[in-house]
């Protein structure tokens, strides 16, 4: 299949050539990275679509509200797209297939599409590759997409920085609702969820609610003027998950009067452009061939002392320019 025709396929939101289309861009092979660039870059184009960042510890329930989230989206009349950002997942599936099971019915849905987290390599790689997905995934015409990540390492803040909006979901034990949770997680949230809140939970939900409404107010607002929400749901027993998307509307609606979406779009492209930019260079530094046998011999030198490391460096940057 030429770029063309996956490209076309993917705008008229056929699944089959979606799903290609984002192999073609997990493909770690130098010629589909040329055509992956060349397939994104005829699929620029400018639709309103909502990206949510979700995440939050194993077990909170991602799974469960995603699939309680995603039917309700649909029930609305959106079309929704599930990736993730795990490094940590096996190559035999990730987290999000791991336990499709839970997301049963939204699986089975003609308007829901569900990627697991790409597996291979670093977490750079894997959130570079879950963005041009959540890409792709627009351009077929799905105007939510919801991008799960368990949390490991940095990749929250990954996930963050592609989203317009990012939700943290956490457990109502209200008393312990402040430990082992990294503070510069509440830096980076703009909606918080306590999810349980079912049963006997649910007063500690309310509680913890509290908790966490003054925890942030001893934080500088990441956005001037737009507010935190703060929910309480039970995925399992789906309540509360309307209020849940009205939080999450109300806060992109804040970001829009002020100006500050389309901003926050553009922040995040040229940040990207910028990282891209910077690994190629880095790239091209140390793997191509010549640099290659430059750099071992320098670093023969620097060991037998005949030259010093900031010099070697000079040389190296100047050999490069050549
Ligand atoms: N009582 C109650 N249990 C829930 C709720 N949501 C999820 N659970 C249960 O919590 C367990 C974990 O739910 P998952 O949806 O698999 O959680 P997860 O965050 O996706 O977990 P990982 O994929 O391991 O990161 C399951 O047994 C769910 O049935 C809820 O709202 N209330
Ligand atoms: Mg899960």
């Amino acid at each position: 299949m030429t770029v063309e025709q996956l490209a076309e396929g993917v705008l008229a939101g056929k699944r089959r050539h979606l799903a290609k289309a984002i192999t073609l861009i997990e493909s770690n092979r130098e010629q589909d990275q040329i055509k992956a660039r060349d397939l994104l870059d005829k699929l620029q184009d400018n639709r309103e679509t909502i990206r949510l960042g979700i995440s939050g510890v194993p077990g909170v329930g991602k799974s469960t509200f995603i699939e309680a989230l995603g039917n309700h989206l649909i029930e609305e009349g959106h079309r929704v797209a599930v990736l993730a950002v795990d490094p940590s997942s096996p190559s035999s599936g990730g987290s999000i297939l791991g336990d499709k099971t839970r997301m049963e019915t939204l699986s089975s849905r003609e308007e829901a599409f569900i990627r697991p987290s790409p597996t291979a390599g670093t977490l750079g790689g894997v959130a570079r590759r879950t963005r041009e997905s959540m890409l792709l995934c627009e351009a077929a015409g799905y105007d939510v997409v919801l991008v799960e990540t368990v949390g490991v390492g940095q990749s929250e803040y990954e996930v963050a920085s592609m989203v317009d909006c990012f939700m943290v979901l956490m457990l109502p034990g209200a008393g312990d609702s402040l430990q082992g949770i990294k503070r510069g997680i509440l830096e980076i949230t703009d909606i918080l969820v306590v999810n349980k809140a079912d049963g006997s939970q649910k007063q500690m939900a309310k509680l913890a609610i509290s908790e966490y409404k003054h925890a942030f107010q001893l934080l500088s607002p990441k956005y001037e003027g737009v507010e935190v929400q703060f929910r309480t749901a039970s995925a399992l027993r789906n309540e509360g998950i309307e209020e849940v998307w009205e939080g999450v509307s109300t806060f992109v609606e804040a970001l829009k009067q002020k100006q500050m979406l389309q901003d926050l779009r553009d922040k995040q492209d040229v940040n990207w452009f910028k990282r891209l930019a910077e690994e190629a260079v880095v790239n091209a530094l140390w793997n191509t061939p010549g640099n290659k046998l430059r750099s071992r011999a320098l670093i023969q030198k620097i060991i037998r002392k005949e030259i010093s490391p900031s010099a070697a460096a000079a040389q190296m940057i100047e050999e490069k320019n050549q």
